[in-house]
Parts: C-alpha cells; structure tokens; sequence
C-alpha cells in the first residue's frame, strides 16, 4: 500500500476551483463558532487591499527583549544560543525566575531576556536549500495561533518567526486566537502591539474553547488554500514553510508536520534534533516518537534522507493542511475538550479516510517541550481518548480501556462523528494498524470484561471472589448472576485475571487472589482460544472445576473435559 500511495500521481487541484465548504465543522457543541468576528466570508472585516505585513523591529516596553538589529549575535539567546542566568541572584530575581517557571511551566524570565525577534541557526541539509526543491507556485497560508494564558515573549516569538521567516506573499494572514486568558498583557497590549501589522489578527473566544476548539474558532476566518497551525511557543525556522506547502500543493490530501526542534524549557536553547524520529502512540491512547521504520529508510535513502516520510501520527500542536481537505475530513470532533487527542483523531482520520500524513525533514520549527501543563486538563481526563476509541478504534478499543480498567466515564455522544466516519467511508483500524503503523505491537493475550463462566455440567458456575476481597483467599465458585460485582473479571493482556486490585494467582496450593503485583509469575496465565483454556503459565496447568463442581483446582490440561473450558465474557478477538 505504501508504494502504490508513493506512486500515485495526484496532482494540486486549482485552490480557486475547490469547493467552499460553508457547514459547521462535525459533532457537538459548536455554538461557539457563531459568535465573535467573521473574518472569513465577510470582505467588510477583511480587506484584502490592505494587507501588507510590517517587519520592523518593534521594542515593547512589557518585554525586556532587544532586537538583534540594534545589539547583534551577541545578544541573549540569539543564533539560538542558551542563556544561563547567574548562580549568585538577588532574592528579587530569583523571585521573578520563580514566578515565571510557575505561571509558564518553562523559564520566562529567560524567555524575556531574549528578543522576540532573535536569529537562529538555520538547521537544514544543503539538499533542503537548493531552491528547484519545491514548486514555484506554492499556495497561500493562514498561520493560526491559539494561546491561553502564554508569556508575552513566547508568544511574541511566535509570531515575529513566522512574520521574518516566511515569503510574505504565501502569508495570507496571521490569526492569534486568545482561548480566554485572563492574563493583562493579552489584552490591550496584544492589541497595541499588534495594530500596525496588519496581517496579524486577534480572535477573543468568548468563553474558555480548549484548543481544539480554539483552532475551529481561528479556522473559521482563515481563508487562504491551507491552514498552518501552530502552537504558541514555537520558533520557525529558515525555510520552514515552502517545504510544507509544496507538498500540499503536489496533492492537496497530503498534511504535513515539520521537523520539530527543541526549545530547552530552561534556556531557551534552540537544539538540533533526531530528523528521523517521526509520530507514533500506544496502548494509552498517548503520543510517542517512533524511530522511522526502515521501509520508510529504503525509500529515502534510494531520493534522499530529506525527503518527505510517511509518519503514522502526528504530535498535533504544528502542522499544515488543505483547508479543504481539512473540512472533508470534518475537522476536529468538537467534542473534545481542553487538550490532547485531537492529533490522533485528525492523523487516524488522515490515513483512514484518503490522505496521508507526512513529517518534512527539511522544514524546522522550534517547539518549547515542557514537563506539564500550566493549566488545568477535563476533569474526565480519559474523555477524548475514549471518544477516539469509541469512533476510530474498533475492536481494537479494549487494548486501551483494559488500560483505563473499562472506566470510561461520561465521554458524550459521538454519533456524529461515527456517521462521518461512515460518510467518508474510511478504511477499518485494522487496515491502519497493517498498513501504516505495522510496528505497533498488538497486545498477544486476550483482553475480557465481565464473567469467567466454566462449561462444565451446566454451565451455570463462574468465578467468584466469595465476598473475599482479601489477599491470599481462595477464589470460589458460584452460580453466574449475571450481576457483576463478585463476578467481574478483567483478563489483561499482560496475562492478568483481575478483581480490581486482586488477581488470580497459583502458587502450588489452592487457586486464590493475592494483590497485583505485575510480576508475572503465580499470576501469568493465557486464555487458549482453541480449546478455551486458561492456562497458568508458569506451573503449565489449566484452570479447572473438580467433577463434583463445587472446587476450583487447576489440573493436567484435557480437551476432553468440559470442566477446564472457560467463556470469557466481552473477549473477543481484533
Ligand atoms: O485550553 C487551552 N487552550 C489553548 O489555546 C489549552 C491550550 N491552548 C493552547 C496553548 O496555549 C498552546 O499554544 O494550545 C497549544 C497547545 O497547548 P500546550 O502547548 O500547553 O500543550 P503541548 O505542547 O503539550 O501540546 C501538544 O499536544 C496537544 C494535544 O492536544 C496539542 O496537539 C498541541 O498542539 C501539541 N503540541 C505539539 O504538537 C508541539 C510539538 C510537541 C510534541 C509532542
Ligand atoms: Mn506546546
């Protein structure tokens, strides 16, 4: 499939031929989206004729920050160099250092020493420059920015990097969307500062939208061929943007993310980074970098080790896409709140559903990576993976919510996204799995929810905890009830038999529940699909009902004999 996608000649559609699609991005709660500006059908608000964008270094009195025009290479930060602050500070400033690590999450006292419009070392590969590397008609841009409450210099940086280091003319415009900060220097300063550039514009949500939403909110008034999204912390690169364009302009499904480099939380030091780690996840539903697999290596290194690659997932925050194939693939499920998921959602929907998602080597773009959010998280934090699951997954789901013990708390209704799922009419999670993201490990043992029926004479006893729920007791049988409770078993695919925090566990005596302890050992066992055994690994017996049916041993495994087959409920095979 790889190849024949690499081989499949699809040429740019003409931007100005593509269709307008006017209707309300997918899903729930999108009340948001009428109110505020309308930037983007509405010729009253946006002027084309007076676009014209505005490079002169500005010094803004809230920021210490210089600009390299006036102090040079020398200068804080600048080439992209770190800033260590003094080990001997006064209490004052070690109070302000403090409070800025605080409120950021990452050092903004440093960050403010630096200009806002400081230099950088340009990282690319000689190949990256030869200027026959992309196609000369690339399409405009809209660069949107979402921020909640980010420090004025991060911010600022933001855009002063995208503002110098891009081709003015493929920048249609600048849209800063303010997720309702409550800091002041987002506010009337922003605007001020702002007001003479005029492709820089400021979108308020007028009420907390999270950044999924915050995104749809800029998205809304972009009207340029592409969207390029950025996150509020970023710092592009020499040449970051013609790379990305030229491959949505070779094929307008194609989304692209960059070659993200690192901005060090503490010193601002902006690092050359491993060009080859590209997006992954796992069984949590989280983001991982994957090293590019080797099929991926073969077809570089036979063009070029700059070249373009095939990226299953993308982390999310930076990324370039067709505008209108980014309404074709419905946006982003606006059930999603708050943070996170939304990069899975939108690279599973890419692969799935026609497009491919690529990460562009040459293309970098700093990224300032922190420990953990300033802000607070959905106080259901699994919500937006579990809507993910629900729509995206298929039977591949219960690998996840083994993984949140089948919680999955009140995640809404995704039914409009499942019936766009159907619209578009993607491929199944298991094509994904095969054919974009073979590396991912499926979990080898079987995952079940719910009752562990034995079939023996009748049929009618299951597992039973007895009420016991105390270590070292042995495990029961007991009519099924169908009720849950004592009767409720997770069999994990790390070989787990699980009541809550108690698993089945044989040790050479009787068969009890002893505390987890994910070692293994006396509580490894495997569920024979086959023969429906469960088998305890280590001892090589099968879970078993005497004859009388009334105790739970584990004996010789027998096909034979009814009383060591087990129906595990919910089990099912992807
Ligand atoms: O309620 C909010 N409203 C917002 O507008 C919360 C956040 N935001 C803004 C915020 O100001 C920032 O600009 O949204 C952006 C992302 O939030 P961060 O920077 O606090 O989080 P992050 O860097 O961990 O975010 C990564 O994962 C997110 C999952 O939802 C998003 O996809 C981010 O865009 C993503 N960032 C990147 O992909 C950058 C590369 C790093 C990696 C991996
Ligand atoms: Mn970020």
């Amino acid at each position: 499939y790889y190849k024949r996608l690499r081989e499949m000649a699809v040429h740019a559609p003409d931007f100005a031929e593509t269709p307008n699609m006017n209707e309300e991005p997918g899903g729930e709660s999108t009340e948001f989206l009428e109110t505020g500006f309308r930037l983007r059908h509405s010729n009253a608000v946006l002027d084309k004729t007076v676009i014209a964008v505005d490079t002169t270094p500005q010094i803004f009195k809230a920021s210490s920050a210089q600009s390299p025009s006036t102090i040079g290479n020398n200068a804080p930060g600048e080439l992209g160099k770190p800033v260590h602050l003094p080990a001997n500070m006064t209490e004052n400033m070690k109070k302000a250092v403090d409070e800025g690590w605080q409120n950021n999450i990452f050092n903004q006292y440093v960050s403010d020493m630096i200009s806002v419009q400081r230099t950088l070392p340009d990282l690319r590969h000689d190949w990256c420059k030869q200027p026959d590397r992309h196609l000369r008609d690339l399409p405009k841009t809209d660069v949107i920015i979402c921020f909640h409450n980010e420090a004025w210099s991060t911010l600022l940086r933001t855009v002063h990097s995208v503002l110098n280091r891009s081709p003015e003319e493929l920048i249609e415009n600048i849209i800063l969307v303010d997720d309702f900060s409550d800091m002041a220097h987002l506010k009337e300063p922003l605007d001020i500062y702002f007001k003479r550039y005029t492709k820089v514009h400021i979108l308020r949500a007028p009420k907390r939208q999270g950044l999924i939403r915050a995104r749809l909110f800029g998205a809304r008034y972009a009207t340029a061929p592409v969207l390029t999204f950025l996150d509020s912390h970023c710092e592009c690169g020499e040449g970051w943007l013609e790379p990305l364009l030229d491959r949505i302009a070779r094929n307008y499904t194609t989304v692209v993310y960059p070659n993200i480099a690192i901005i060090d939380d503490e010193t601002f030091e902006y690092m050359t980074v491993d060009d080859t780690l590209i997006g992954g996840f796992d069984w949590d539903l989280a983001f991982t970098w994957i090293p590019t697999p080797k099929r991926e290596f073969e077809y570089q290194f036979a063009q070029h080790i700059m070249e373009p690659v095939y990226s299953p997932t993308m982390p999310g925050g930076l990324f370039a896409i067709s505008r209108v194939f980014f309404e074709h693939l419905g946006t982003y499920d606006t059930g999603l709140l708050i943070w996170g998921a939304e990069n899975l959602e939108l690279s599973f929907k890419t692969w799935m559903c026609g497009g491919s998602l690529e990460m562009i080597p040459c293309s970098y773009v700093g990224h300032i990576f922190r420990q953990t959010a300033p802000y607070n998280v959905a106080h259901n934090k699994h919500r937006n993976s579990v809507r993910l699951a629900e729509v995206w997954l298929d039977n591949y789901a219960k690998y996840f919510y083994y993984n949140i013990h089948f919680d999955k708390g009140d995640y809404g209704n995704v039914a409009s996204q499942i019936a766009l799922r159907k619209r578009l009419n993607c491929e199944s999670f298991q094509w994904y799995l095969q054919n974009i993201y073979p590396e991912l490990e499926i979990p080898q043992n079987p995952v079940s929810a719910g009752e562990i029926r034995n079939l023996g004479a009748g049929a009618n006893k299951c597992l039973d905890v007895n009420g016991r729920a105390m270590s070292g007791l042995p495990v029961g049988l007991w009519p099924c009830h169908g009720k849950e409770g004592n009767q409720h078993w997770f069999m994990t695919y790390a070989g787990e038999v699980r009541h809550g925090n108690y698993c089945l566990d044989y040790g050479g005596n009787f068969v009890i529940i002893f505390l987890c302890h994910g070692k293994k050992g006396n509580q490894d066992w495997t569920y024979d699909t086959a023969n429906r055994f469960l088998r305890h690994v280590i001892s090589t017996f099968c879970l078993a009902v005497s004859t009388n049916g009334e105790d739970l041993l584990v004996d010789i495994c027998d096909a034979e004999n009814m009383h060591q087959k087990w129906l595990l409920e919910k089990f099912d095979e992807p």
